[in-house]
């Protein structure tokens, strides 16, 4: 959050530029056109692309971001969400078969607007085969954050849900707690109309969710994901920045099979002017065969970089801090971890130019196609490493040829195969 707030101080001074104005400030068009190359001859599009169809002005101040496929063609799709403190914009954006995005979000959902959230997951919640999208509001009904799920269908179409049930789930993550089989919501603990709330919905099956179980142990949290041991069956929550409730602090929960708290591990800062841990994921980072997570914080001074580590697991309900993936760059709250032809990698997201991929190699996660990442952003005239937020981040996803970068510059979409 406070992040957050860095940045809408600095998008209302020095974020101009009108969406897809398409000019650096020496004047040079650098629009889309400009740096598409020729085709690759195997149908690829090579070079930058603009994403199809896309609207301008739809850019949240907190963009986040999902990654999966949406309409099973074996491509991923991805979700952009986010919140801007007013209006909040939803896009869906399907891939195309050369690896070009195209916004499809009137045709499917019917509308950019909705409340707003920090965070957007993919999943078969009602298990009819179709992906559905969570978005967890940031306080349903306190502040006019709704949480809404978007439930698929076979025309590709989504029937929108709101859910208020009033409850705060600024943070949230998604897990099969109970082991049914249905993916649960985990939302985060926050302070709200004079309670303290936290805890779990159980997915009911039939599109229906249980009413709050609340849980000061096994809840959601900004920073938030699961791993589910497949030796003991026990669950680990990794639950962090929840630092406003009295008397919790960032942790691993480990839970057995009745959700019943089996321990709980510290989260224990490396270094202590660190702010909060903003995003965590899950991803086997050394190899052994077990999840691990992966976790970044923020710093608490405005423009100063964060810190991403690795937590190892080392079975038997046992993580600890491993080592520092990284200290000089910046990064938000969102993190995806995916394997791609048998190899792991996770993206951190960042602006700026601070965005970082890694790859596993020989057990230990290591900075990937960093370079390629700068250049697109540059030619697209992006300022590496200049705090103009002209680089506003992105994602990675998988297509037919490879990955491909998904960027946000100078307040327009464009994708670029890495
Ligand atoms: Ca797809
Ligand atoms: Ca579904
Ligand atoms: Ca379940
Ligand atoms: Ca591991």
């Amino acid at each position: 959050m406070r992040f957050l707030a860095i940045c809408v101080a600095l998008m209302l001074t020095a974020c101009g530029g009108g969406p897809g104005s398409g000019t650096t400030d020496n004047g040079n068009i650098v629009s889309a056109q400009a740096v598409i190359n020729q085709s690759s001859g195997s149908g690829t599009i090579v070079g930058a692309h603009a994403v199809i169809n896309q609207s301008s002005g739809k850019r949240n101040v907190v963009s986040n971001y999902a990654v999966g496929d949406l309409n099973g063609d074996g491509l991923d799709d991805v979700v952009i969400g986010g919140w801007s403190g007013g209006t909040n914009y939803l896009t869906i954006l399907i891939q195309n078969t050369d690896g070009t995005l195209s916004d499809r979000t009137i045709e499917l959902v019917g509308r950019y607007e909705y409340p707003g959230s920090m965070h957007i997951f993919i999943a078969d919640f009602d298990h009819d085969g179709y992906p559905d999208i969570w978005s967890p509001g940031a306080d349903d009904k306190v502040a006019s954050i709704s949480s809404v799920m978007l439930w698929g269908s076979a025309s590709g179409k989504f029937t929108r849900q709101t859910i208020d049930v009033g409850i705060a789930s600024h943070g949230g993550c998604v897990a099969d707690l109970n082991g049914d089989g249905y993916q649960d919501l985990l939302i985060q603990g926050t302070y709200v109309q004079n309670t303290d709330n936290w805890g779990y919905y159980l997915n009911n099956k039939n599109r229906a969710f249980s009413t709050l179980v609340r849980n000061s142990k096994m809840g959601g949290a900004s920073a938030c994901d699961t791993i589910r041991d497949s030796a003991t069956g026990h669950l680990a929550a990794f639950q962090a920045d929840t630092s406003q409730l009295e008397g919790y602090a960032d942790s691993i929960s480990i839970v057995d099979s009745d959700l019943k708290i089996i321990k709980q591990i510290g989260i224990t800062k490396q270094d202590t002017t660190l702010a909060g841990i903003v995003s965590a994921t899950a991803i086997d980072a050394n190899g052994d065969g077990l999840l691990d997570f992966v976790i970044n914080y923020e710093a608490w001074t405005p423009g100063l970089p964060g810190r991403k580590e690795v937590w190892l697991n080392q079975g038997n309900d046992n993580f600890s801090y491993s080592y520092t993936l990284d200290t000089a760059h910046n990064a938000t709250g969102n993190v995806i971890a995916f394997s791609y032809q048998g190899d792991q990698y996770c993206y951190f997201d960042g602006p700026n130019g601070d965005a970082m991929l890694y790859k596993r190699v020989n057990g230990q996660l290591v900075p990937y196609k960093r370079n390629e990442i700068l250049n697109m952003a540059t030619l697209l005239g992006g300022h590496v490493g200049v705090k103009d937020w002209s680089i506003w981040g992105g994602t990675v996803y998988r297509g037919n040829a490879g990955l491909y970068m998904l960027q946000n510059i100078n307040e327009k979409y464009y994708t670029q195969k890495l």
